[in-house]
């Protein structure tokens, strides 16, 4: 029987062999993949598990939490404070930071994350996820504050997302690649599936709500014309399009086959950089995508270059197939 390499192995031999990782942060990750695997078996249960629905609160961006938002919060909160490798802990659905009380041990390691991304998909039965990320926090013997956090996306130490959808898949970069672990339920352990993820750098599958077409900036506007005029056009390709309404699910997608995804900034909210979240959500899954040969922009600069000013701030992403992430990015520049 060919041996099975577990996420604990990996995360051993990374430490071990290649030097890659600490001790401690090799047991955070244990202790956010444990987190993900009871998060999966409340997304399991579903309407049996009495999980779905709305909560009667809103989150600090002022959208309805669901109870499994909530739910996969707590989770990672109660996992992750006693075991003494963090400091704090940021999430999209607090307002706060949240400070690892005073009676468990401190560690050096910040961690953030999307507890429930995809939330509209939770009810109907579609793939949802979880993304985290991982800094460090600063090398002083200061409390953690909120800026503390404000990192940019290459001060990464790990960052990956775990899939809930017909497998339940966490991915997973430490800076050496990208991979891929699938959630085993009769042994309850994530078993290593796929190694140095390549994502090929042109791609014929593009993934945006075409909904918001009326409100997108004319270089996004441009770059999706071109794709629809297919054989005939400029590309002289014909392209397909995906629209998941999970990041995760989408950009999983994407490390499996290639493809480009974006949430533009539009005239909706004329104010507001973009819808996603840049320390949630864009920097964890750039670092991936990045790590798998592709790239991400918000179509002026790389993603994980911008300096975050806010714990909640919001970007503009466009991330995916390494040639066609530069041809949108280059229309920025060009229109
Ligand atoms: P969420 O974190 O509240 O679930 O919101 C983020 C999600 C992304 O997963 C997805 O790409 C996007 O919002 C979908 O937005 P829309 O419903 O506008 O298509
Ligand atoms: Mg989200």
């Amino acid at each position: 029987m060919s041996s099975r390499i577990s996420l604990t192995r990996y995360l051993v031999e990374q430490q071990r062999i290649d030097g890659h990782i600490p001790s401690q942060l090799r047991l955070l990750l244990e202790v956010v993949a444990r987190s993900c695997k009871s998060i999966s078996q409340a997304v399991n249960k579903g309407a049996l598990g009495g999980v779905l629905g709305s909560a009667s609160s809103e989150n600090v961006q002022g959208e309805i939490q669901k109870k499994l938002d909530i739910i996969a919060n707590e989770v990672l909160i109660e996992a992750n404070e006693w075991g003494g490798h963090l400091a704090a802990m940021a999430s999209e659905e607090m307002d706060g930071i949240y400070l690892v009380p005073n009676r468990y041990p401190q560690g050096e390691y910040l961690l953030l994350f999307d507890p429930l991304d995809g939330s509209s998909n939770i009810d109907v039965n579609v793939s949802i996820g979880t993304i985290f990320s991982v800094l460090k926090k600063p090398d002083d013997d200061r409390g953690v504050e909120a800026g503390d956090f404000l990192q940019p996306g290459t001060a990464q130490v790990a960052a990956g997302y775990c899939i809930y959808g017909p497998q339940t898949t966490l991915v997973l970069t430490v800076g050496d690649g990208v991979a891929m672990f699938t959630l085993d339920r009769e042994q309850g352990s994530f078993v290593l599936t796929e190694e140095n993820v390549r994502i090929p750098e042109d791609t014929k599958e593009f993934a945006i709500n075409m909904s918001n077409m009326r409100h997108w900036d004319e270089p996004v506007k441009r770059y999706i014309d071109e794709c629809l005029q297919g054989k005939e056009g400029p590309r002289g390709k014909d392209f397909n399009m995906r629209w998941i309404a999970s990041m995760v699910a989408d950009v999983h997608r994407i490390l499996t086959r290639g493809g480009i995804f974006m949430y533009p900034w539009d005239k909706r909210e004329p104010n507001k950089p973009g819808k996603l979240r840049l320390m949630y959500e864009a920097n964890p899954m750039s670092w991936l995508i990045e790590q798998a040969g592709g790239a991400a922009t918000n179509g002026k600069q790389r993603i994980m270059d911008i300096q975050p000013t806010q714990l909640h701030e919001r970007v503009s992403v466009i991330l995916g197939s390494k040639n066609e992430v530069e041809r949108v990015t280059s229309y920025h520049s060009t229109l």
